[in-house]
């Protein structure tokens, strides 16, 4: 044109106030110029972000995704009755929210199945219902997908998708009951405040719910703290539905809105093969129909060893104490077993009853070795309607989920 370049012009879109002030939240302090940062500028300490520190977890943890981020636990690290937040997986499928406004933050009740919508702000839903505090195992559908083959997309969990920590808020089914919900009603559906990965603000991460009868369960919460404090942003802060027992996608982080609906919930990842296995047993590999596919429910029975650390030494003639966690879904878990001999025989542990209801129960034993030498421990947890865990894979699904098989760890005696 005239030979003058515009290009420079470009630098006056100075950095949105929203995002400055996410990033100085994630760094942790105010970024005192931050206002003359041009637009699209990422600050160095955003470039490399510590995950450990920005999430507060062990530095064991490992780390599967970044865009989103998806952390899981080791085996060792989930030792605690009660899950800390340093050892709980994260799983995201979308961006986390950022700028979230406590004061301003909101729960609409709607849909098809209710007489009329209602919102609540989060200081009525915490002054005019009733507390609950529940101990709640929450485990990806996905946990155990590393072991499938052929392969499986997704993120690769091997043992580490899953944790138990104590959520505290209301029962969904008191706002329910206060809102009014029609006869008709056969689930609800979450909508939650985090960010499509393509920032699209018409696409919603995740939106998936639960029969109304899970829905109305005692143990069915809107939590609003976790371990006695407010919930970790990454874990659903300010408020977050906790449905025990089932897969942990079923309990939407950051939720604003339940929808009450006439029909089974059909949002983002509850249609297709998303979160669903096939409805009969299929061959490794197999291509299967969406309309054969068949939502999870309740999730299998299941056992980790988290003590000791799998590689551990022993010294020839002490016995050693190992001790971890069994859960059932919906069920309890009534026997829990090891072998150290591949599965050839089993012995009982001590098995706890759990705290509460869709809380995971602890077992423990002592076990004494015949001489030196290379073992593994192979733990074995039996629900209360006789289904025990598989020694190895079970059914091979196209995304790969519900890999209950037994854990085992390794140990040596010298
Ligand atoms: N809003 C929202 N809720 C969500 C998800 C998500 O991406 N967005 N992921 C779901 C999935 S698949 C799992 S396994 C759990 C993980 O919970 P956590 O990150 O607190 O461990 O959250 C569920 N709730
Ligand atoms: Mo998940």
């Amino acid at each position: 044109m005239n030979g003058i370049n515009f290009n420079h012009l470009k630098r006056r879109n100075f950095i949105k106030k929203a995002t400055l002030s996410s990033f100085a939240t994630l760094i942790g302090s105010e970024i005192v110029f931050g206002s003359k940062m041009f637009e699209g500028y990422q600050p160095i300490a955003l470039q490399d972000p510590d995950p450990f520190k920005m999430f507060s977890k062990n530095k064991e943890m490992i780390v599967l995704n970044d865009k989103p981020w998806n952390i899981e636990a080791q085996a060792h690290l989930l030792d605690d009755k009660i899950t800390p937040n340093s050892a709980m997986f994260i799983r995201n499928n979308g961006l986390i929210p950022e700028n979230i406004d406590v004061r301003n933050w909101t729960l609409t009740i709607d849909g098809e199945s209710v007489n009329k919508e209602k919102t609540y702000t989060l200081n009525e839903l915490k002054s005019k219902f009733k507390e609950y505090s529940y101990q709640l195992t929450l485990e990806c559908g996905g946990n155990g997908r590393s072991e499938f083959n052929p392969p499986a997309k997704g993120n690769q969990w091997t043992v580490g998708a899953v944790h138990c920590a104590k959520w505290t808020g209301i029962r969904l089914r008191d706002v329910l009951d206060d809102v009014g919900i029609k006869k008709d009603a056969v689930y609800i559906g979450y909508h939650s405040s985090d960010v499509h990965l393509s920032r699209d603000p018409y696409k919603e991460p995740i939106s998936r719910g639960a029969p109304i009868s899970k829905s109305l369960q005692e143990e069915t919460l809107l939590a609003f703290k976790m371990n006695g404090k407010d919930i970790p942003l990454v874990h659903g802060y300010p408020l977050r539905l906790v449905a025990g027992g089932w897969p942990a996608s079923v309990s939407g982080k950051w939720v604003n809105r339940i929808s009450i609906r006439n029909k089974i919930h059909d949002g983002t990842k509850m249609t297709g093969t998303a979160y669903r296995i096939p409805c009969e047993p299929v061959a490794p590999g197999d291509k299967v129909k969406d309309e054969d596919m068949c939502i999870i429910e309740s999730m299998p029975v299941k056992s980790l060893i988290t003590f000791p650390k799998s590689g551990a030494t022993i010294n020839e003639g002490k016995s050693l104490n190992i001790r971890g966690h069994a859960w059932a879904g919906e069920l309890v878990v009534s026997k829990m077993e090891y072998s150290i001999d591949f599965g050839a025989t089993w012995n009982e542990c001590q098995i706890e009853l759990p705290v509460n209801r869709l809380a995971w129960q602890h077992f423990s034993t002592s076990i004494n070795f015949p001489k030196k030498g290379y073992y593994e421990i192979w733990a074995r947890a039996t629900d209360s309607q006789g289904t025990a865990q598989p020694m190895i894979l079970p059914g091979w699904n196209p995304k790969g989920y519900l890999n209950n098989a037994c854990h085992r760890i390794a140990i040596k005696v010298k």
